[in-house]
């Protein structure tokens, strides 16, 4: 067989990720079965597992020369960004899906010899699947997302994970008293998401690969800045300090944290 076009792929990834709602909304219809990982806010549940077991066997089928990065261990040992390498999410926010059975999300991304060319989050209760890549644009159920407006820190909201504002970890709490306002949402899933509409304009976390690998994509697809939290790049294989910014928000946060 031919490779398949992008907009195949695409489609493609789309099917498998609505199959996975129903799959995860039929799921939440009897007790879930939840362990600890490190400790007890580092949780995993029978739906993780199984959703990613699902989404990795469906990537191998369609793709067997890939490597797949997922955070449960159904993937590959993944050591280098060469050819083509999906990372998978099966459930972003696990504690909310324990604690909340709501704002929680799954994540897809492909790259393609380290260039990031699909990414798909989708907020599972809400239904809204937002997709895209910087050949394709943004799309949220597949009405295209616009540009978000390039706004400055002080008019604007910002979302830093609990661990860096209890710990006050690099000044973020002066990051937030020169905003608009806080919000912390506990999924990096719905926080990028808030950033591709604009309903946020900084996100803050310590993240893995597949916590960022998808929603960097269709970030910086819309102009967004996503880097480590000096500014630097990403590495796609590593966990970092990650920040998500307007060109404006992170121009002004930069200083306060250096
Ligand atoms: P997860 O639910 O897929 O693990 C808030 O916890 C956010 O940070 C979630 O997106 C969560 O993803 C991510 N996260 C990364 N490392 C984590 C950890 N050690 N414990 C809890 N959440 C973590
Ligand atoms: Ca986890
Ligand atoms: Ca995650
Ligand atoms: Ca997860």
């Amino acid at each position: 067989m031919s490779e398949p076009t992008l907009e195949q792929v695409d489609q493609t990834v789309k099917t498998w990720l609505r199959e996975s709602r129903d799959l995860v909304l039929k799921r939440m219809a009897t007790p879930l079965n939840v362990d600890q990982k490190t400790g007890r806010k580092d949780l995993v549940t029978n739906v993780d597992k199984e959703n990613e077991r699902l989404l990795v066997s469906k990537i191998r089928a369609f793709s067997p020369d890939s490597q797949v990065l997922g955070e449960e261990g159904f993937g590959d040992q993944v050591t280098d960004t060469a050819g083509w390498v999906w990372v998978v999410d099966p459930i972003d926010g696990t504690m909310n899906f324990v604690k909340q059975r709501d704002h929680f999300a799954m994540m897809i991304a492909l790259y393609i010899d380290g260039q990031g060319v699909l990414g798909y989050i989708y907020d599972v209760i809400n239904d809204a699947l937002y997709s895209g890549g910087p050949s394709l644009g943004v799309f949220k159920n597949d009405q295209p997302v616009a540009q978000p407006a390039n706004v400055a820190l002080r008019d604007g909201l910002v979302a830093i994970s609990g661990p860096l504002v209890t710990e006050d970890v690099m000044n973020m709490p002066e990051v937030i008293r020169q905003s608009a306002g806080f919000r912390a949402y506990g999924s990096a899933g719905i926080e990028f998401s808030l950033m591709l509409t604009g309903e946020l304009i900084t996100y803050v976390s310590y993240l893995k690969p597949w916590d960022f690998g998808a929603g960097k994509i269709l970030a910086e697809t819309l102009g967004l800045r996503v880097t480590r939290v000096d500014g630097t790049p990403l590495s796609m294989l590593s966990s970092d300090f990650v920040m998500v910014a307007t060109e404006k928000a992170q121009q002004d946060i930069l200083p306060i944290i250096g």
